[in-house]
């Protein structure tokens, strides 16, 4: 796939607890989300990608899924990114840029969280190793990412 841009505030999310599951996931704001979905036709699925928090000089792999969110009566989709490391403390209100770079599987229901939480390390075990290669890697040298913003 042709890598997808987007960038917005990190905002709080619905309470679902991920970061309980020890998965945390950056969740951005409704408008963002829309207007992202709107302008690459982002189909629903978990992708792997690239992220960068405010002008940090590092750019991390990460996991994203995209899907409905049951608290908006699935009209509204949710766009929520797990960035590969770990931090020291949240990020709330943080300007996110994430490029997606590669699709990895659809959304699927699970018959137990538990399930979920392994189908989610498959995922972050997938883009640990894909994220490698190196026209995926270049990804993270782009103009996208490299402007400095004034925030
Ligand atoms: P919410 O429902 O508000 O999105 P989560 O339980 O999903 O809550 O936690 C997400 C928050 O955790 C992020 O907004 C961010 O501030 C923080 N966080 C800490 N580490 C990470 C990480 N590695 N990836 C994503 N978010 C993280
Ligand atoms: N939720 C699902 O219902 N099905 C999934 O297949 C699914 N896959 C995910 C994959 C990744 C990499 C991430 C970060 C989240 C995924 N989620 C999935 C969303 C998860 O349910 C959500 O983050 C928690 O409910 C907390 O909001
Ligand atoms: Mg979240």
């Amino acid at each position: 796939m042709r890598p997808i841009f987007v960038e917005g505030r990190v905002v709080k999310g619905f309470g679902r607890g991920s970061k309980e599951l020890g998965i945390p996931t950056a969740n951005f704001e409704t408008a963002v989300v829309k207007s992202a979905v709107a302008s690459n036709d982002l189909d629903n699925g978990i992708y792997m990608g690239w992220a960068k928090l405010n002008n940090d000089g590092l750019v991390h792999k990460m996991v994203v899924s995209v899907g409905w969110n049951p608290y908006y009566k699935n009209v509204e989709k949710s766009v929520e990114t797990h960035i590969m490391r770990e931090f020291e403390s949240d990020f709330y209100d943080a300007w996110l840029r994430i490029a997606i770079v590669d699709y990895i599987r659809p959304e699927k229901n699970f018959d137990s969280l538990a399930d979920l939480i392994a189908a989610i390390k498959g995922d972050i075990a997938q883009a640990d190793a894909q994220l490698k290669r190196p026209e995926l890697e270049a990804l993270k040298t782009s103009e996208f990412f490299t402007k400095k913003l004034t925030l």
